[in-house]
């Protein structure tokens, strides 16, 4: 389906506001919504659970339902205001959720999806969601919308479209989000892998910033002992971080975190500043957007990750761009008392040719807790 066919379906149910948390899967309709609705009615929140309740007040205030789009994994963070807020036995609020489906029985995909796409259904129903599926033999999308939005406002309740992969045809966007970074996210963790050692342990966050860590630390070594890829669970890199930073003392801990990522869950922040671990090295690759599922833009460079971090009670935050200021800050980074964050500001790109770990992530907790245990 055409992004702009389905666009125009959902403005005659006058669905006018959108917010949600950006995916792979739902791409083309998300990057034609970005180019064609105003920023005051397009808002590209930081947490799913977040984008639900700004669909709450958006509703609350203006009496029209808003659509919410997300991944199928970002579902667990909606499902508390899902259930607490939205639904008809608490406030009753309509909303339309548009959710990619991510693993969906019988479409091959990553570990992290797989039973996450499994139970999506029947998630949705204990939930008393009423939902519809949209894929390639979904002949009367129209008809689909309109009965869900008609269900949402008559029992003022969610509704959910569970949209397939290949739903969507290719839409290219006008607006590409830039930066005018020089260090590519791969090249600045190349640099930093660089100057890690065998006692060092380094968590990375999810996205291609975990594929990029096990593709260079495969070319150095046949196993990436030291290595946690957080592939699911977006956002608590830095918490599992602190929970082996606490048992581990003597053993620096490094996190390589995304600025989507961060602002996902920025909290966390707040508990390692004030737990205080002095092994903790917090590290984020801020591109200033999504780049693992299509560049959309974050609030990443309108804040101050530094500026928040010393307010958290970090010791130690600074910031880096090109390469020798990378270098000189990790060096310092490395050797300093913690808490400490190091802000990398890189480009928005990656290799077209990246790859992803060809081992299972039980086989990868294997090694990693094997090694770290010792
Ligand atoms: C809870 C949750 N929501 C959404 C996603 C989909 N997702 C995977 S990677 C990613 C982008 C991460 O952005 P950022 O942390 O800035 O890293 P970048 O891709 O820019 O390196 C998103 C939204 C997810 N995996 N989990």
């Amino acid at each position: 389906m055409i992004p702009q066919d389905f666009f125009k379906i959902l403005s005659k149910k006058a669905i006018s506001f959108y917010t949600g948390v950006p995916d792979s899967l739902l791409k083309n309709f998300c990057s034609y919504v970005n180019d064609n609705v105003s920023r005051e009615n397009h808002i590209i929140s930081t947490n799913e659970g977040s984008a639900i309740a700004l669909a709450a007040g958006y509703y609350l205030s203006s009496g029209k339902p808003a659509l919410v789009y997300m991944q199928n994994s970002g579902f667990g963070n909606a499902v508390n205001p899902l259930l607490s807020l939205m639904d008809p036995e608490v406030y009753g609020i309509p909303v339309l959720l548009m959710i990619g489906w991510r693993g969906e029985p019988g479409v091959k995909d990553e570990p992290q999806h797989i039973k996450q796409g499994r139970v999506m259904t029947e998630l949705l129903k204990s939930m008393e969601i009423p939902f519809r599926i949209f894929n390639k033999s979904t002949s009367d999308p129209e008809l689909e919308i309109s009965e869900l939005y008609t269900t949402s406002i008559s029992n003022n309740c969610p509704s959910a479209m569970l949209i397939s992969e290949g739903f969507f045809d290719n839409y290219t966007s006008v607006s590409r989000t830039e930066n005018p970074y020089i260090v590519s996210r791969e090249e600045a963790i190349k640099m930093i892998t660089d100057m890690t050692g065998d006692n060092d342990i380094i968590i990375c966050t999810t996205g291609k910033a975990s594929r990029e860590l096990y593709e260079l630390q495969k070319k150095k070594k046949s196993v990436n002992q030291n290595d946690f890829l957080t592939v699911g669970s977006m956002g608590h890199s830095s918490q599992i971080a602190l929970g082996i930073a606490l048992n581990k003392k003597n053993r620096n801990v490094f996190i390589l975190d995304g600025d989507g990522a961060v602002l996902m869950h920025m909290g966390s922040l707040a508990v390692i500043g004030s737990e205080s671990p002095e092994n903790l090295k917090h590290i984020i690759l801020n591109n200033g957007a999504h780049e693992s599922v299509g560049g959309q833009p974050t609030a990443g460079f309108k804040i101050s990750f530094t500026e928040t971090a010393k307010g958290c009670g970090y010791k130690m935050a600074a910031l880096a761009e090109t390469p020798e200021q990378i270098r000189h800050e990790f060096e310092k980074l490395k050797n300093s008392k913690g808490p400490a964050l190091l802000e990398i500001r890189v480009s928005c790109s990656s290799r077209s040719d990246l790859g992803r770990p060809v081992t299972s992530p039980a086989e990868n907790k294997k090694v990693f807790t094997e090694h770290l245990r010792k």
